[in-house]
C-alpha cells in the first residue's frame, strides 16, 4: 500500500551530447518513507521484486511520465522496464493503448531495459523492443557490460541506445583497463548502429575522456542530478 499512499516520486535525470544539449531525460522512481525522506532504488526495489510490484511501478511511471510530456511537446523521456513487466504481454498492450490515449507523440517517449534482463528474456525482449519501436518510441540496452554477454546478442536487439554500465565509467580517468573496455563497447556499438551513452559521469576529466573516445552521450551527477520536473 505504499503505492497508494502517495510515497511515489517521479525524479529525472538529463542525458546530454558533447556540447550539452540535453538529448532526453531518464525518470528514476522514488519513495518517501514514513518520515518524508527520499528512499533510494537500491533500497525499495528488492522488496517490490519480493512481492511482484515491479509491473505495478513500471504502470505508475508511465501514466506520471505521460501527465508530463502531455505538458510538454518539446520533452522527451525514457522510462525502465522491469524483467517482471516483460513478462505479461497484456501489459505490452497496455502501455501502447495509454500512449495512444495520452495524444502524445510516440517519440517522446522510450524505455529501457537492462542487458541482463534481456538476455534472460531474448525472445520475449527482442518483441518488446520490436512492438514499442513499431508504436514509434525509442529503446535503449541499460547497464550494458556488466552482463558479460557477447556482441551477437546485441546484434539481435534493436534497440537505438546502448548505455555503457557506470561502473565502467566512474574511475575511466584513472584505471586505464576501463578506458581500454570503453573504448571496445563503443566502437562495437558504433559499428553495429547504435547510440552510445555513458551512465555515472561524475566529474569533468571523465567527460573530456568520453569525448577522446567518441561516445555519444552522457548521464551523471557532473551533467545534472536527477530532480523532479518543474511543470511549465
Ligand atoms: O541502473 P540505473 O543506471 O538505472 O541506475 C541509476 C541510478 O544511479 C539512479 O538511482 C541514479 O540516482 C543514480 N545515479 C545517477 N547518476 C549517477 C552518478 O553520476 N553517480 C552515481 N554514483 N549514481 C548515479
Ligand atoms: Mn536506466
Amino acid at each position: 500500500d505504499n503505492l497508494e499512499n502517495n510515497r511515489f516520486r517521479l525524479h529525472f535525470q538529463p542525458i546530454r551530447d558533447a556540447e550539452g544539449e540535453i538529448l532526453h531525460y531518464e525518470a528514476l522512481v522514488r519513495m518517501m518513507d514514513e518520515n518524508g525522506d527520499l528512499l533510494y532504488p537500491a533500497v525499495f526495489i528488492p522488496l517490490a521484486e519480493k512481492y511482484n510490484l515491479m509491473p505495478e511501478i513500471d504502470k505508475l511511471v508511465l501514466k506520471n511520465t505521460l501527465e508530463i510530456l502531455k505538458q510538454d511537446k518539446n520533452l522527451k523521456v525514457f522510462m525502465n522496464l522491469s524483467g517482471e513487466s516483460l513478462g505479461r504481454c497484456e501489459l505490452m498492450e497496455w502501455i501502447g493503448s495509454s500512449i495512444i490515449a495520452s495524444g502524445i507523440d510516440p517519440g517522446q517517449i522510450g524505455f529501457e531495459i537492462t542487458e541482463t534482463t534481456a538476455i534472460r528474456n531474448l525472445e520475449t525482449a527482442k518483441e518488446w523492443i520490436i512492438k514499442l519501436k513499431e508504436a514509434g518510441c525509442g529503446f535503449a540496452l541499460d547497464d550494458f557490460g556488466v552482463g558479460f554477454s557477447s556482441f551477437s546478442y546485441l546484434d539481435t536487439l534493436s534497440v537505438d541506445y546502448l548505455k555503457i554500465d557506470g561502473s565502467f565509467i566512474k574511475n575511466l580517468d584513472s584505471d586505464t583497463t576501463k578506458f581500454t573496455l570503453v573504448q571496445a563497447i563503443n566502437t562495437a556499438a558504433h559499428t553495429l548502429g547504435k547510440k552510445t551513452i555513458a551512465e555515472f559521469v561524475e566529474n569533468e576529466a571523465v567527460w573530456r575522456i568520453l569525448h577522446e573516445l567518441k561516445v555519444d552521450y552522457g548521464q551523471g551527477y557532473y551533467l545534472g542530478k536527477p530532480k523532479p520536473m518543474e511543470v511549465q
